[in-house]
């Protein structure tokens, strides 16, 4: 037995998300276009052939502009100390730019010694030709690795060549979950990170940012389905407008998708009720923020 903690990291939208769900095979992380979708450390636990393959999903790295984000790239850069192996992600249809530069310096500040494996993701979009300007590309601005794999999370290519590549890297003799365990998310963090991706897959400009979800009751009663309350906070009257929509037909679209999913999820049929409320600038608000979870733990 074999097992080691991967921290899964690079800018926004490069595709970590995507990535993790399609290697443990279920949905541990929400994905969206949007930049920010990913708020936490995030862990999918892989077991395959002796291996146990513990990837930590990160938020995207980048320079904050409020608490949130400050708390999403801390808890991202903090991990690079804690992980035995760091897999870092680009975007092969993009050029390597500053953001990715940004991460690639972080990576250097807090984990320097460590295996680091650089995935090329969303391979799918280039020429074979693009592949070898990607590859000297890679070399003038980012530097060296012990490994570089060009690979699409979506399309599930590569796959198999970055868990070999992974192997070596894993120390012996331990493992840390047992088997049937492909995530550390609890079955409530995973329904509010439901409800959220709905909005944020419907939802453009600076909405997506402006959401976080909270349940706020749950009631069972015996012969009756569960009936789950959430709210759904927004930091503006105007945004309050757009989620509940004309004659509250976007609240209602939300709803429906998401109770389709958590009902999925929990495998059985349940009432949800979602309430959206406005907390001025939220992201900036410190106990708010803690409310929520978004605060470290020290
Ligand atoms: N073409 C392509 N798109 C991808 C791939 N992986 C992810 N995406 C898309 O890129 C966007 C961001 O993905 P996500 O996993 O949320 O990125 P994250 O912010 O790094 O976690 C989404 O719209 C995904 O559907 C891939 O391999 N190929
Ligand atoms: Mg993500």
């Amino acid at each position: 037995m074999k097992a080691g903690f991967i921290a899964v990291v690079g800018r926004p939208n490069v595709g970590k998300s995507t990535l993790i769900n399609k290697l443990v095979s279920e949905k541990v992380a929400i994905v969206s276009d949007k930049a920010g979708t990913t708020r936490d450390n995030i862990k999918g636990i892989l077991n395959f052939k002796d291996n146990q393959y513990i990837f930590i999903d990160t938020p995207g790295i980048h320079k904050p502009q409020h608490l949130l984000g400050e708390y999403m790239t801390n808890i991202a850069v903090k991990i690079l100390k804690d992980v035995d192996i760091i897999l870092f992600l680009i975007d092969a249809s993009k050029p390597i730019g500053t953001g990715d530069m940004f991460v690639m310096d972080r990576i250097n500040e807090n984990a320097k010694k460590k295996p680091k494996i650089l995935l090329v993701n969303k391979v799918d979009l280039i020429s074979d030709e693009q592949k070898e300007e990607k590859l000297k590309e890679i070399e003038e601005k980012l530097g060296e690795f012990n490994k570089i794999i060009f690979a699409s999370g979506m399309y599930s290519f590569g796959i198999s060549k970055l868990l070999e590549a992974l192997d070596p890297y894993l120390e012996e003799g331990v493992k840390y979950y047992p088997d049937d365990m492909y995530t550390d998310m609890s079955t409530y963090r995973i329904i509010t990170e439901i409800v959220r991706e709905k909005i944020l897959l419907k939802t453009r400009d600076e909405i997506p940012h402006s959401v976080a979800v909270e349940i706020i009751n749950v009631e069972r009663k015996e012969g009756k389905k569960d009936k789950f309350d959430i709210n759904i906070y927004v930091e503006r009257d105007s945004q309050k407008g757009i989620i509940i929509g004309k004659d509250g037909k976007m609240l209602k679209e939300i709803g429906v998708e998401a109770r389709k999913e958590i009902e999925e999820l929990l495998g059985e049929k349940i009432y949800l009720g979602l309430w959206v409320k406005v907390k001025d600038d939220w992201r900036k608000r410190k106990p708010f923020l803690k409310e929520l979870g978004y605060v470290e733990e020290k």
